[in-house]
């Protein structure tokens, strides 16, 4: 959920006493685990079978409650967890009342897999929809709905989706990070569906719907990790752990940093090399997975104000999580990683495809090319063909791009090419700055391609990219 989720307490402060007042209420739990897992109700090895059912909830975001919407009741919803090569099954049951899809971020699926409502449908109220498909790629996803997005992923739904690869080395211990920032009190009508018209009010209309606030540097003091705000994570000293991170966030990036960040994976599975960058930085819909080999010293995880609005911001650095450790014990040896090492691909200099990004800070009109979806032009390719992609951002707020049924390598970006091959399916793209991408098509479907800023998304910043057979 986010900061532009419009949310309302539930509790009435001045309702008399058939609404217990907020305080009143124990403090939640402030330990941190990773999500729950989906049960695999299939047991043949190379088939994981979950169902998740989207429903009205009641979260707990510190002292307060908020209705809004889970998956099986759980925020984060639970992380389903497969291997290459699997097949996925997800059985769907909509228990909202209004339409909704799963889309499956970071995955290349078959299109009609894929949970757009460009030209398939989306799950009705009271029906359940079976997703399969093989899981090609090793990484840190997630899943959330692609339909009325702007609404539903802020209101909870959403969850992580990790794909092991039997090459990578197991470590003592893993965690799932979902970071979500969360909006003010405020009641508000309205709902949309990405440019789809005609989406129902929810169960919860009219007190919930967008709200934007267009803030530059939003409080940080919103962030949950796993749902919980500032949480502690007790761990033993010597201990090693995969730490996977997901921005779940509408609208908010996240400029982490800590002690030492060993980086080992971006959006698209494990980099070619471990990276030691000072900062981490996760837009919207980004993920990333890092090594920590714990020694005896505790730490915390600290956001820096950083703003769509040009990156470093005014504020605070804020601790979103603390790392407690017990023992004494030397930090454990760096597991081995597969790492490749592979170069970044030379750029070739032509350019197939031009996506400037323009709109104006605190409008509500985002284009790509000039053009507001579901009004746009479909670029086309051919099924096997690479193109580069050139992204430009000529608006007044930085964009998160997202093409789905795809991942691009990264050529350059703001002219410099990167050290190593990055594999994303998300990237940000600071203000005036130029993003150049290389895309193999290996995936029929009209796909679709938008900031992934969803009041951006909702506002119209996104098109269609279409791979023909
Ligand atoms: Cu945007």
């Amino acid at each position: 959920m986010t900061r532009n989720a419009a949310l309302v307490m539930l509790a009435c402060l001045g309702c008399g006493e058939a609404n217990e007042p907020v305080a009143a209420r124990a403090s939640p739990p402030r330990v941190l685990s990773s999500p729950a897992e989906a049960v695999d109700l299939d047991a043949d090895p190379l088939v994981v079978h979950v169902r998740l059912r989207a429903a009205p909830a009641l979260h707990r975001i510190g002292d307060s409650e908020y209705p809004g919407f889970a998956y099986n009741g759980q925020l984060p919803g639970p992380t389903i967890r497969a291997r290459v090569g699997d097949t996925l099954v997800v059985e769907l049951e909509n228990a909202l009342e209004f339409d909704t899809t799963l889309h499956w971020h970071g995955l290349s699926v078959p299109y009609a897999m894929d949970g757009v409502t460009w030209q398939t449908g989306a799950v009705k109220p009271g029906e359940t929809f079976t997703y399969s498909f093989e899981v090609t790629a090793a990484g840190t996803f997630w899943y959330h709905p692609h339909f009325d997005s702007e609404r539903q992923v802020d209101l909870g739904l959403y969850g992580a989706l990790i794909v092991e690869a039997p090459t990578e080395p197991a470590l003592d211990d893993e965690l799932v990070l979902i970071f979500d920032s969360w909006g003010e009190f405020r009641a508000e009508s309205g709902s949309g569906g990405h440019g789809t018209p005609g989406t129902r009010p929810g169960a919860l209309e009219p007190a919930l719907g967008p709200l934007h606030t267009n803030e530059h540097t939003p409080d940080p003091g919103r962030w949950t990790v796993n749902g919980l705000v500032a949480p502690a994570f007790p761990s033993r000293s010597g201990t090693s752990l995969r730490v996977r991170l997901i921005n779940a966030s509408n609208d908010d990036y996240l400029d982490l940093h800590w002690s030492q960040i060993r980086q080992i994976a971006s959006d698209q599975g494990l980099l070619p090399a471990l990276q030691t960058p000072e900062r981490l930085l996760l837009a919207p819909g980004d993920r990333a997975e890092v090594e920590w080999l714990l020694g005896g010293d505790d730490f915390g995880i600290h956001a820096e104000p950083y703003s769509m609005h040009g990156g470093v911001a005014l504020g605070e650095s804020h601790e979103l999580l603390r790392v407690e450790t017990e023992g004494s014990r030397t930090a454990p040896p760096a597991p081995e990683w597969p790492f490749s090492g592979t170069a970044a691909s030379s750029d070739p200099g032509s350019t197939d495809i031009v996506y400037v990004f323009t709109g104006d800070a605190g409008g509500s009109d985002w284009r790509i090319n000039g053009e507001r979806y579901p009004d746009v032009t479909i670029e086309e390719l051919d099924l096997g063909s690479t193109a580069v992609l050139e992204l430009r951002n000529a608006s007044a707020t930085e964009h998160p791009f997202h093409l789905h049924g795809h991942a691009f390598e990264v050529l350059a970006v703001g002219g410099v090419a990167p050290a190593v091959r990055m594999l994303e399916d998300t990237i940000n793209v600071r203000i005036g700055e130029v993003v150049r991408l290389r895309l193999h098509a290996d995936n029929v479907g009209d796909w679709m391609a938008h900031c992934h800023l969803l009041s951006h998304a909702e506002g119209g910043m996104m098109t269609v990219l279409r791979v023909r057979p």
